[in-house]
């Protein structure tokens, strides 16, 4: 097995992550990274494996750098995503239900109606030509339109979903730099986003109100309920920005899929699917080996860590062909930018809906759209974000 340098945490790679993918794949199906003493694995075939194989990499030892059975997690883990069966499978039945498709119906023409309303106030007045950066007016500000109110949660301290967000991915990772800077506000904006999850101050008609209902019935109890309202708030936010970013920079690079898209507005899901194929907007997480486990001819010890590389199974050329291109011609399916197995997105019926909505709307009324000067990536040690992507956009 070969051991490496690399350092997929440093600014460096967070700028440009695809050429050390691409030799942490070609480097074997699994490797080791000594700067941080774990295991690691990049080519799609073991990615989807091990995140199948729940039993020999389970998630409650953490799926951060960071081993539970040694050091106390930084805040109470998650009861969906740090948590293996049994102990999973209530908190998991009650949020598939509460944001699973027949749930999200009502939501439909509502989240249609409001990216219409979104797309026709930035280009109202404009003229038929706008620029704008896309992750603010678009990737969040679409999210933040429609998700918070989903869930039901007060207006006063919105603006900090996201701080928290960037803390919490970047705690996934090594303490550097970004972790540092972020601990700052941790305290604070972990005491907001716990207060969003009583009962008391959640709407009736919400996400939040049907995960309390489910503990009345008896599914969860009183403790479990306020930890599966957080995983919303938590994995709610930021993913589903970025994903939509994911996309825009796909379109804004690639003018022949937007003329397609524009043709075929129904390819509006498969798109989004393919974007989050192709950028990854969750990169890596990691599994601890349960015992010593058998990969090729390494045997990787029990209680180590392995980090998975999503991004990079998700451009492995063994599995996909011409992986870097963005193709509305392919099928995405079976990409693990949402996980794989038994942790897979409980919300990706969500995000895919706020990606229809969106590019729906901007395909009904734009005719091009490209880059209007340098995407700036937002560096964080889980996330492929972006702090700006200046497009400009041309109307119908
Ligand atoms: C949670 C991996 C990521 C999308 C995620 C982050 C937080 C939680 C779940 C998933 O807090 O439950």
């Amino acid at each position: 097995m070969k051991a490496l340098d690399a350092d997929p945490f440093s600014h460096e790679t967070l700028d440009d992550p695809w050429p050390m993918h691409e030799t942490l794949r070609e480097a074997g199906p699994v490797v080791h990274l000594s700067r941080y003493d774990v295991y690691a694995m990049a080519r799609y075939a073991q990615v989807h494996a091990a995140l199948v194989d729940w039993q020999s990499f389970p998630s409650a030892a953490g799926v951060g750098l960071s081993n539970f059975r040694y050091e106390k997690p930084w805040r109470p883990p998650s009861l969906l995503l740090e948590t293996d069966p049994p102990g999973r499978d209530a908190p998991r039945a009650v949020l598939s239900a509460v944001v699973g498709p027949r749930a999200l119906r009502r939501l439909r023409q509502e989240w249609h109606a409001a990216a219409a309303d979104l797309v026709d106030h930035l280009l109202a007045g404009t003229g038929g030509e706008v620029e704008l950066d896309a992750v603010t007016a678009l990737a969040e500000a679409f999210p933040l339109r429609v998700f918070p109110d989903a869930v039901g949660i007060p207006r006063e301290g919105r603006e900090n979903l996201l701080p928290y967000g960037d803390h919490l991915f970047n705690a996934f990772g090594p303490a550097n730099d970004l972790v540092r800077n972020g601990q700052e506000r941790a305290g604070e904006l972990t005491a907001w986003v716990n207060a969003q999850c009583r009962r008391e101050v959640l709407a009736p008609d919400g996400f939040g109100a049907a995960i309390w209902a489910a503990a009345d019935r008896g599914d969860l109890t009183v403790e479990q309920a306020p930890l599966v309202v957080r995983s919303l708030l938590s994995a709610g936010v930021d993913t589903t920005v970025h994903g939509l970013a994911a996309v825009l920079y796909a379109f804004a690079t690639h003018p022949a899929q937007w003329e397609r898209l524009r043709h075929s507005p129904e390819l509006a899901r498969v798109a989004f699917d393919e974007a989050v194929r192709w950028q990854s907007p969750v990169q890596t997480f990691f599994r601890t080996a349960d015992r010593d486990v058998l990969i090729g001819d390494v045997t990787v010890p029990s209680g180590a860590k392995i980090l998975m590389f999503l991004a990079a199974a998700n451009r492995d050329p063994r599995r996909w062909r011409d992986p870097a291109r963005f193709d509305l011609g392919r099928d995405p399916s079976g990409h693990v930018g949402f996980g794989m197995g038994l942790h897979q997105c409980v919300g990706q019926h969500v995000a895919r809906l706020e990606a229809e909505a969106l590019l729906t709307a901007l395909a009904a009324r734009v005719r091009r759209i490209e880059l209007a000067g340098r995407p700036v990536p937002h560096h964080n040690n889980t996330l492929r974000a972006w702090k700006s992507l200046p497009v400009h956009l041309a109307l119908d």
